[in-house]
C-alpha cells in the first residue's frame, strides 16, 4: 500500500509538471523534417521543402537523402558568409553529415527560439544554388530581410547568383507555410 500510493503521487507530480510546460508556446513544439538531395546525375541539388514557417520553439531535422551535404547558417562565423539570420540568434553548422539515411550521421537538427527569417546554404553545393530559407514567428526586419549583398563595408563572402535566384520570397513563405524545391523557382 505505501508503494503504490508513492507512485501515485510522483504521477500525480509530473503530470502537473507536464501542464505547466505546454502553455509557453501555446502548442506543443514540432520537429519539422527537411530534405538534402542530389539528383541521380548530379546535376541538381536541393534542400526540399526549400522554404518553411515555423514557430519559435520549433526543431528542423534535416535529412541527408542522397548525396552529401552540410548545413550551414548564412553568417559571418561560418567562413564570412554575410549576416542573414536575426543578430540575436546563435549561428550554427552541420559540416558535411557523413551518413546517408538512415544511417548514422545522416541527420541534424536545429532548434529555433528567436523570431525572423533564417538564410541557410550547403557548403558544398552553395554555389549552384543549394540554399534554404525559413521563417520563424514573424518576419520583422532581421539580416534575412535585407536584400543580398547590404552591408558591402563589412567585406562578408558574397551570397552566388545561383544561389540568390534560388530563394523563395518571405511572402511565399508566409502565404504557404511550406513551399517545395520545385515550386520555388
Ligand atoms: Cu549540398
Amino acid at each position: 500500500m505505501p508503494t503504490s500510493s508513492s507512485v501515485a503521487t510522483r504521477r500525480g507530480f509530473v503530470t502537473g509538471a507536464c501542464a505547466l510546460l505546454l502553455p509557453r508556446f501555446g502548442l506543443a513544439a514540432r520537429t519539422v523534417e527537411v530534405r538534402a538531395l542530389i539528383s541521380a546525375d548530379g546535376a541538381r541539388v536541393t534542400f526540399d521543402p526549400i522554404g518553411l514557417r515555423i514557430e519559435p520553439g520549433d526543431t528542423v531535422r534535416w535529412i541527408q537523402v542522397r548525396g552529401y551535404h552540410s548545413v550551414s547558417a548564412y553568417h559571418p562565423a561560418n567562413d564570412s558568409h554575410e549576416l542573414r539570420i536575426p543578430t540575436a540568434a546563435p549561428p550554427w553548422n552541420s559540416g558535411v553529415l557523413l551518413g546517408q539515411y538512415p544511417a548514422k550521421g545522416s541527420t541534424f537538427e536545429h532548434t529555433f527560439t528567436v523570431a525572423g527569417v533564417y538564410d541557410y546554404f550547403c557548403q558544398p553545393h552553395e554555389a549552384a544554388g543549394m540554399v534554404g530559407r525559413i521563417v520563424v514567428g514573424a518576419p520583422g526586419d532581421g539580416p534575412g530581410t535585407q536584400p543580398f549583398g547590404y552591408a558591402p563595408a563589412r567585406h562578408w563572402r558574397e551570397v552566388p547568383e545561383a544561389a540568390r535566384k534560388i530563394f523563395p520570397s518571405i511572402e511565399s513563405i508566409m502565404q504557404r507555410g511550406v513551399v517545395p524545391a520545385a515550386a520555388a523557382s
